[in-house]
C-alpha cells in the first residue's frame, strides 16, 4: 500500500479525508439506533465502503459532475455536498427531506442541488440513466461528466450491459464503478459472475476496466482520478471495481450471521477501512491520537444536532400526496 502522500494530496486535505470516512461511519450508526428504537423504517449501510466512497467522490468535480448512486454511497454523497441532516431526514420521512420529500424509501439518495440523480429501488436503473446524462453533456459539448454506482450483483442486470455498452460506442464521459463487497444480500460473488475479477467487462466493452482495493485509498483515489479525467478529456468512459468490505447485514431487515460463517465475520474486522485508515493518519504523521478524539466528539455533536433539527421538521401533509411524484 502506497504512502499516502502519494496522493498528491495536502495534508488538510487528507484530515478532511480522515473527517468525512468518521462522518459516514457515526452517521451510519446514528441511522441504525434510528430503526432499532422505531423512528426509521430502515436503513442499508455502506460501513465497510466508506474510504472507498471517500477516495472515488474526491476524485470528481463535486460542484458540476453528476452522481447517480446506489443506496450504500451515503459517505460519497456527503462528499457530494449533502448534509446529515439531509440524510436523517429520508430516514425520518420529512417534508423537506431533499431527497424525495418522504415519498422514497430511506438510503434513496437524490440532490437537485446537488445533481444527485434520485434512484430506482430495482437495481441499476441508474446506470442508463448516467450513459444518458453523460449522452446530454457530449451533445451540449458540456464539461460536466457522470459517476454512477452499483454493486457487483446488481451489475449483471440487463441494462448494466447496455448501459456500458452505448456509453462505449459513444465514447461518453461516464465513470462506472462497481462497488464489490462479495455479496449480493445472502449470495456470494462465485455464484453471481464466471470471472475472477469484475473490471474484465470494461474491456468486453471497449475501454479500460481496473480492479482496486478500496481500503488503499491511494489506488483508489488514483484510479477514479484517472477515469475522471479521460472522461473529461473526451477519451470516453472507464469501469471501476473497487473492492469493499460489507461489515453489516445486508439491511436493517437482514441478519448476516444466518449465512455468514464466524470466522468470516470475525476476519471481516481486520477489513474495516476506518480501523486501517485510522492507523495510517496516525502513523503517518497526520493526526494524533488526541486529534482525534477532539474530531470524534465534534462529530458526535454535528450528529446530535442534525438528528434533533430533522425531527423537529414537519411531515409531509396528507393534501400533499400527489406532490414530488411523476405522475
Ligand atoms: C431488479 C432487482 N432485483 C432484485 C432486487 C432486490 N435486491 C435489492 S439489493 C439486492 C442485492 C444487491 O447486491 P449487490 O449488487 O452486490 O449490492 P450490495 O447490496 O451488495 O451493495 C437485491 C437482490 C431489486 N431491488 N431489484
Ligand atoms: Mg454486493
Amino acid at each position: 500500500m502506497e504512502k499516502l502522500e502519494q496522493s498528491g494530496l495536502s495534508k488538510e486535505e487528507l484530515i478532511t479525508v480522515f473527517k468525512q470516512v468518521l462522518m459516514g461511519r457515526r452517521l451510519d450508526e446514528r441511522l441504525w439506533q434510528l430503526t432499532r428504537i422505531g423512528k426509521s423504517s430502515f436503513n442499508i449501510s455502506g460501513q465497510g465502503a466508506e474510504l472507498a466512497q471517500v477516495a472515488m467522490a474526491m476524485a470528481f468535480e463535486t460542484d458540476k459532475d453528476y452522481f447517480l448512486p446506489y443506496y450504500r454511497d451515503m459517505t460519497a454523497c456527503l462528499v457530494w455536498g449533502m448534509t446529515p441532516k439531509d440524510i436523517i431526514m429520508a430516514s425520518f420521512g420529512k417534508d423537506a427531506d431533499p431527497n424525495s420529500h418522504g415519498r422514497q424509501m430511506p438510503n434513496h439518495y437524490g440532490s437537485k442541488e446537488h445533481r444527485i440523480v434520485s434512484h430506482s429501488s430495482t437495481v441499476s436503473t441508474q446506470m442508463p440513466l448516467a450513459t444518458g446524462v453523460a449522452y446530454a453533456a457530449q451533445l451540449e459539448n458540456a464539461d460536466y461528466i457522470a459517476l454512477t454506482t452499483t454493486g457487483e450483483g446488481s451489475a449483471n442486470q440487463g441494462e448494466v450491459q447496455e448501459a456500458m455498452n452505448f456509453a462505449g460506442v459513444k465514447k461518453l464521459p461516464v465513470v462506472f464503478v462497481i462497488e464489490n463487497n462479495g455479496y449480493a444480500i445472502s449470495v456470494g460473488t462465485r455464484e453471481q459472475y464466471a470471472n475472477e475479477d469484475f473490471s474484465h467487462r470494461g474491456p468486453a466493452y471497449g475501454f479500460p476496466g481496473y480492479t482496486v482495493d478500496g481500503n488503499d485509498f491511494v489506488a483508489a483515489y488514483k484510479a477514479c482520478k484517472e477515469a475522471a479525467d479521460r472522461a473529461r478529456s473526451g477519451e470516453g468512459p472507464t469501469l471501476i471495481e473497487l473492492v469493499v468490505a460489507r461489515l453489516t447485514s445486508h439491511s436493517a431487515d437482514d441478519d448476516q450471521s444466518i449465512y455468514r460463517s464466524e470466522e468470516e465475520l470475525t476476519e471481516l474486522k481486520e477489513k474495516d477501512p476506518l480501523a486501517a485508515f485510522t492507523k495510517q493518519m496516525i502513523d503517518q504523521g497526520y493526526l494524533t491520537e488526541e486529534e482525534i478524539e477532539e474530531i470524534e466528539e465534534k462529530i458526535k455533536q454535528e450528529i446530535n444536532e442534525a438528528t434533533d433539527a430533522a425531527e423537529a421538521e414537519a411531515d409531509p401533509s396528507a393534501d400533499s400526496l400527489y406532490d414530488q411524484v411523476w405522475a
